[in-house]
């Protein structure tokens, strides 16, 4: 036992990884070896500091039944309702004192027990050993076993093995693993995230028998050019490879080459093997494949790949990082679901089951090692470990802990170094030994823009503009960049509303070779479940300093629905586009290396929204980046009345692991004829009564001029609308000025726009309204003016909007905002089924759709403007038909833009009896300012004159 002194607590502080762990080696779920999980309750005590009790807990005998009990994997201060202490969540400022190595006095540190006996069917221990295997502990941890004193460790999301077999005992075997919040460790772990201390993933008791295996090496390559694959194991302990679908059985150490079939994200061929070693059977998953830099170009198999990735950081709602199976499971089929075909495991190893299911489902994986060190930016680098020299031996440690641990996995196409650590000789380091250790793969890391050891050029959240230069290659750099191939590892920032402008980065990643794809920032918002506020984020859980809810920018709920961001991606990610004109379509199979006989096509053809006709379509097979132009068959029903369009769809042609027969992969919309537009004729004029003007079904109030009503319907304010509820986007991120829309929008009043009456007109066929919208203490302004015509039942507004004087920001929005009651179906014809603004409506489809008004609303954790649904040419709600001419933007709420504004969290919206309804001749587009490029000019709402049209009639 150590005794309370200062070199006891000496570790926290210390530069190196820790001592008494195990080499680190591959990892794989199981074998025939014995193995027992020490998962479940364990004892828990939270110290305030480091020092306030002694180890002494660790003694066998120690009588901890007065402690708190906590759920292992877990995070205790998820735990215990804030009895253990609480997240707390910054992006790149460390919550302490920037001072490496220390870290305060003030340092959470909980002191784990746990006792367990060995199963009775559990071996005599003196034959071989017993390792306990931690994967995963943030930041920094001792470890006791039967009061003898294991070893200690950093390193929060890689494996750490002792040797335990000398010590353990048939029953009441007590494990005491004290853990610190703050360590040395800390410093390389500033990534954009919750910090969660705690023993956050399994922690295994593996035995280890006599002439077991240690670590080993699958090398599985692919020949493209033969059809055949190599394999080769490496082992530290010798022993035989058995594959036997491929009549494969050779020694370790000896290759074997054999045809087969490749293993590729789009094709995840495994094969089935074992490795036999004297003492244990490992189970192997081989796939073959070749990854390689060639012709400037990440190619595996030959053929150069293209990312559709996103960036995953682990979370659950509850449970934060510490992940079951079944929620890492959820994550890949959703990802295959909705056509990803990558991910960046940002920013450090995943639990390592995640890289089994890539392997199974077939994901490109970029596997990082866990290592950031953002903070040290705000102080121009200095002090930054990753150039100081004493810290390299840790980051080497983590590099090897990563490769050797997920260096058997064929999903595994790239090493990263880490995220946002600067530059600095220990990357250097680091990609060296990586570099050395596995020439199979190619080395990433972002910060490196010269791409000094690296082996393509990263960059995250370029401009369109910028891509579009590098694409070209007309980019500067050294010679050795501008050689390599491009990926934007991070980019389509999912914050809140958003992201825009997605479409635009993929038709450039298709249109230059050079350009291999991107990550979408990121998979999943990190919002803590919490009983008031729904889901808490940055600052909720009265944190000194915190980043809000940046830390909520996912593509994905924290309860796993998909944001209209997936969606979205989705659809500008398909594998196969679909493109027509008229009485033809032109298929094209975009994936890199599957042909198209997973899916069958489908047609169908609508008439004003609704399907009259539907069938299949056969289709020649295309090999990848081949087309075919395949003829529509001509309907029956003819052209005639209406608007037409086909809509050809891609299914799944049959069951796979993670999708259904029929789940659509791809669509596509031809239009056929055009719509007519509604007309109205001019045929009753206004009635001036007693404080009231009646025009047809409807009546104004006669001195402000004001709709009132519409047959039976009462409704109310309807006015000329400019104002939103700024999205993330719309805020901005606080380093990029210039592109803060709604700093500029609130600066220039447009949130609190006046309405001047200058006339209200009687003519002879129609009621007109002129007035002046602008915001007090500027000159600028709108004259919009309202012309309202009947036909004796139907109503047509006209507004037309002329800016005055100099417009010095785009408008939010531009159209009329007017309250309903009694509205709750909303059924619309037009873009749907979610929502969809100018650059975030590629997955807007054309045709009938039906919703309630509640289920209208995107839940952003963050209140916003959401749910507008595009190229609407009909609604219906609360008894209310409103046609455009033009199509149109609608979107109805429970609540006015002025409670979504002021909202931070879902719960503060309460809806109230109106609805309060947005018809918008126009949006400013999303973009994704909350970090990267605003909108992009041609999806910006200029001030400009506009005219346009509704026509409402009274539902019979
Ligand atoms: C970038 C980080 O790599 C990522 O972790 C996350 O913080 C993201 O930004 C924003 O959500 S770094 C940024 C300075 C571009």
């Amino acid at each position: 036992m150590t005794s309370r002194t200062t070199t006891a607590i000496d570790y926290v502080e210390d530069v190196s990884p820790g001592s008494g762990a195990l080499p680190p080696r591959a990892w794989y779920p199981s074998s025939d070896a014995k193995s027992l999980s020490l998962n479940g309750s364990w004892r828990l005590r939270v110290s305030p500091t480091i020092d306030t009790e002694d180890d002494s807990f660790a003694a066998e005998g120690f009588d901890a039944g007065n402690w708190a009990e906590v759920t292992v994997p877990g995070h205790w201060v998820l735990q215990g309702d804030g009895a253990f202490g609480l997240p707390i969540y910054t992006n790149h400022l460390y919550p302490f004192p920037v001072d490496p190595p220390h870290v305060p006095t003030e340092n959470p540190t909980g002191d784990h027990l746990h006792v367990f006996d060995l199963p009775e069917d559990w071996p005599d221990l003196s034959d071989g050993g017993a390792v306990i295997r931690f994967d995963g502990v943030e930041s920094c941890a001792r470890v006791w076993l039967n009061g003898t004193d294991i070893g200690e460790f950093k390193g929060s999301r890689l494996p750490h093995e002792f040797a335990v077999g000398h010590l353990l005992k048939p029953s009441g075997n007590v494990l005491a693993v004290r853990v610190h919040q703050w360590s040395a460790g800390s410093y390389l772990e500033d990534q954009d995230q919750w910090w969660l201390p705690g023993i956050f993933r399994d922690v295994t008791l593996l035995h280890r028998p006599a002439g077991s295996a240690l670590d080993f090496f699958v090398h599985a390559s692919y020949d493209h050019l033969t059809g055949e694959g190599t394999l080769r194991v490496d082992s530290d302990v010798d022993g035989r490879v058995t594959v036997p679908a491929l009549d494969i059985d050779v020694p370790t150490g000896e290759s074997v080459t054999v045809p087969v079939e490749a293993w590729t994200a789009e094709t995840p061929k495994l094969y089935d093997g074992v490795l036999a070693t004297d003492g244990e059977r490992v189970p192997l998953r081989i796939g073959f494949r070749t990854v390689e830099l060639a012709d400037g170009l990440i190619k595996v198999n030959g053929k150069a790949v293209l990312f559709k990735g996103v960036n995953r950081h682990e979370w659950h709602p509850v449970n934060g990082r510490a992940l079951d199976l079944a929620t890492m499971r959820e994550d890949v089929l959703l990802m295959k679901r909705h056509n990803l075909n990558a991910v960046r495991t940002s920013h450090y190893p995943p639990h390592p089951a995640f890289l089994d299911l890539c392997d199974e489902y077939g994901l490109w994986v970029i596997d990082e090692c866990d290592l950031e060190t953002h903070g040290f930016t705000e102080q121009a680098w200095r002090d930054n470990p990753v150039d100081d020299d004493r810290w390299t031996p840790a980051l080497i440690d983590r590099a090897a802990r990563m490769v050797e641990r997920d260096k058997n996995h064929p999903s595994v196409v790239i090493w990263s170094l880490g995220n946002e650590a600067g530059t600095g000789r220990g990357l250097t380091a680091m990609a060296e030994w990586i570099h050395g250790r596995d020439t199979s793969r190619l080395v990433h890391y972002e910060g490196d823009w010269n791409s000094r050891d690296t082996d393509m050029y990263s960059r995250m959240y370029a401009s369109h503009g910028e891509v579009e230069q590098i694409g070209r290659e007309l980019d500067g750099g050294t010679h050795k960049r501008r050689e390599l191939p491009f990926i934007l590892c991070e980019y389509g920032h999912a914050m809140g509303n958003g992201p825009g402008g997605i479409a635009d980065y993929q038709e450039l990643f298709e249109k230059y070779e050079r350009l291999q794809g991107g990550f979408i920032w990121e998979w999943i918002d990190h919002g803590v479940r919490h009983p008031e506020l729904g889901y808490a984020y940055g600052g909720d859980f009265g944190e000194e300093l915190h980043d809000g809810n940046f830390v909520c920018d996912g593509l994905i709920f924290p309860d796993r629905q998909p944001s209209p961001g997936l969606l979205e991606f989705k659809k500008v990610i398909e594998p196969v586009s679909i493109e027509g004109a008229d009485t033809a379509v032109r298929i094209t199979n975009k994936q890199d290396f599957a042909d198209l006989s997973a899916f069958a096509f489908e047609w169908s053809y609508q008439v004003d929204g609704e399907t009259v006709e539907s069938g299949s379509l056969s289709l020649p097979a295309l090999a990848p980046g081949e087309s075919a132009d395949v003829k529509l068959p001509e309907p029956a029903d003819g052209r005639g009345g209406g608007e037409t369009r086909w809509t050809v769809r891609a299914l799944l042609a049959a069951d796979t692991n993670w999708g259904p027969k029929g789940h659509e992969v791809a669509w596509g919309q031809v239009p056929v004829t055009a719509r007519t537009v509604p007309s109205v004729a001019a045929t009753d004029g206004p009635v001036a009564g007693d404080g009231v003007i009646t025009l047809g079904p409807a009546s104004f109030d006669a001195r402000t001029g004001e709709l009132k009503t519409i047959g039976g319907l009462g409704v109310s304010g309807l006015r000329l609308d400019v104002w939103r509820a700024t999205t993330d986007n719309d805020e901005g991120a606080e380093w990029l000025t210039g592109i803060r829309s709604a700093e500029l929008w609130r600066k220039y009043g447009l949130h609190r726009m006046r309405h001047r009456l200058a006339s209200v007109e009687l003519g002879d066929d129609a009621l007109t309204v002129r007035t002046r919208v602008a915001p007090a203490a500027w000159e600028f302004g709108l004259a919009a003016v309202y012309r309202w015509t009947s036909d004796g039942s139907r109503l047509r507004l006209t507004v037309s909007v002329g800016p005055e004087g100099e417009w010095p920001v785009p408008l939010p929005r531009l159209g009329v905002r007017f309250g309903l009651t009694g509205a709750d179906t909303v059924k619309w014809y037009g873009g749907g089924p979610g929502e969809g603004y100018p650059d975030t409506k590629a997955a807007s489809r054309v045709g009938r759709w039906e919703s309630t008004v509640d289920g209208l609303q995107t839940p952003y954790l963050r209140p916003q403007e959401n749910g507008a649904r595009a190229d609407v040419r009909w609604a219906e709600l609360g008894g209310l038909r409103v046609e455009g001419d033009p199509e149109f933007f609608l979107t109805a709420r429970r609540w006015t833009t002025e409670q979504l504004d002021a909202a931070t969290h879902l719960t503060d919206l309460t809806a109230g009896e109106t609805v309060w309804v947005n018809l918008d001749h126009g949006i400013h587009g999303i973009g994704t300012g909350s970090c990267g490029p605003g909108v992009l000019p041609q999806y910006q709402l200029r001030a400009e004159p506009a005219e346009f049209s509704f026509v409402f009639s009274e539902i019979g």
